[in-house]
C-alpha cells in the first residue's frame, strides 16, 4: 500500500500519520504527550525515538536508504526468525527473512497517552527449513517507553527452532565513554573468537562492559535490565525485556565499520547496540499452533555525570 492509502486506511489524527519518508520509502510517524517514533514499513524498522523533553535515542547511518535489498543500517532492525547467519544454509541471509521487506499495516490504536502500530509479515512459502504458515507479528507502542512486541506464531505443521533479535542502535556521545550495566556476572559467548575455539558462554564479565575495541558478545542472561550509561549525553538507557534469556551488546569499532561500509565515517563512535534476544543457546522451539512472544522496553532518562552516581567505570 502507498502511504496515502495508509493514510486513508489506518492514520489517526493528532497520533499516527503515514508519508514518504525522505529516506526512499512509506513510514509510520508516532506523536504522543510522551515524544515521536518514526516505524518504516520496510522491515517494521523503527528507525526514531524521541521522547518528550529529550533527544533522539537510537542512531541511524547517514547512509541510510530504504528501498534497497540492504538492511537499514540503525534504529531497530528485527532479525526473525534467525539471529546472525542461518544455522545450517550459508546461501541465507544474515539476521533472517524480514529486515529488507515490506511488512503489512494490521492497526493502528490510541489507548490513553500511548500509541501503537501493529505490523505482521507472513511466510507464504517453506523457506530456509521454516515452515508456510510460519507469522510474526510486531507491535510498536509509543508510551512512557517505547515497547517493541515481537510475537511469532507457527502456523506451519511443523516445529521450529526460533532465534531472533530486535537489534536495537542506541545513539551515544562517544563509545569510549559509555559503560553498560547489569551484566556483571553474567557468561557470555565472544562472537570475535575463531569459530573453531567457541566454547559457548565460557566467558564472564567482570565489572561494568567498557568499549575499547570491537565488542560482540551474546550474555546468557535472563535478568531484564540492562544499562547504557552516556556521561557525554548526560543519560542513561535503559532497556528492559521479556521473553528472552539472552542479551547481544555489539560495537564494530573502527576496522569492522569501515568492512561494513554503511556506518559513515566515526559513526562506530556514535552507537551501541543492546539487542533484545533469543540467541546462542537461547533457542526458543515454537511447537505448531503455538506462539512465544519477545518484548524489548526502552527508556532514556537523564543521568548525573559519571562518578556523581556512584557509578565509576571499571575496566572488565
Ligand atoms: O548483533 C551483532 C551482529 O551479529 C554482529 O556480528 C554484526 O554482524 C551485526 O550483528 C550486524 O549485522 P548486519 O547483518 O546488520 O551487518
Amino acid at each position: 500500500m502507498t502511504a496515502p492509502a495508509l493514510q486513508a486506511a489506518h492514520g489517526l489524527a493528532g497520533a499516527i500519520a503515514f508519508h514518504d519518508s525522505e529516506l526512499g520509502g512509506p513510514v509510520a510517524h508516532l506523536r504522543s504527550v510522551h515524544g515521536t517514533a518514526l516505524v518504516a514499513l520496510q522491515g517494521a524498522q523503527v528507525l526514531s525515538y524521541v521522547p518528550s523533553g529529550g533527544s533522539e535515542v537510537l542512531w541511524l547511518s547517514p547512509l541510510a536508504r530504504l528501498g534497497t535489498a540492504k538492511a537499514v543500517r540503525g534504529g531497530i532492525p528485527v532479525c526473525w526468525p534467525w539471529f546472525g547467519p542461518h544455522p545450517n544454509d550459508p546461501r541465507q541471509p544474515a539476521h533472517g527473512l524480514v529486515r529488507s521487506s515490506r511488512w503489512r499495516v494490521v492497526e493502528t490504536a490510541v489507548h490513553g497517552h500511548a500509541v501503537r502500530v501493529r505490523f505482521a509479515w507472513a511466510l507464504e512459502t517453506k523457506t530456509a527449513g521454516f515452515p508456510a504458515g510460519l507469522t510474526a507479528q510486531l507491535d510498536v507502542t509509543l508510551g512512557e517507553d517505547l515497547a517493541l512486541d515481537l510475537v511469532t506464531f507457527n502456523g506451519g505443521d511443523e516445529a521450529i527452532a526460533l532465534t531472533q533479535a530486535l537489534h536495537t542502535y542506541l545513539k551515544v556521545g562517544d563509545i569510549g565513554g559509555v559503560t553498560v550495566s547489569g551484566l556483571e556476572g553474567r557468561p557470555y559467548v565472544d562472537q570475535l573468537e575463531p569459530p573453531s575455539q567457541r566454547r559457548g558462554a565460557h566467558k564472564l564479565q567482570t565489572g561494568l562492559v567498557v568499549f575499547e575495541g570491537e565488542v560482540d558478545r551474546i550474555y546468557a542472561t535472563a535478568d531484564p535490565i540492562a544499562t547504557v550509561l552516556d556521561p557525554l549525553l548526560g543519560r542513561r538507557i535503559v532497556v528492559d525485556k521479556d521473553g528472552s534469556a539472552s542479551t547481544v551488546v555489539w560495537n564494530p569499532w573502527m576496522e569492522k565499520a569501515a568492512r561494513l561500509g554503511d556506518v559513515g565515517p566515526d559513526g562506530y563512535r556514535a552507537f551501541v547496540c543492546i539487542e533484545t534476544a533469543n540467541a546462542g543457546d537461547d533457542v526458543r522451539t515454537v511447537q505448531p499452533g503455538t506462539s512465544h512472544r519477545l518484548t524489548a522496553m526502552i527508556h532514556a532518562a537523564t543521568a548525573a555525570p559519571s562518578g556523581a552516581d556512584g557509578v565509576n567505570p571499571v575496566a572488565s
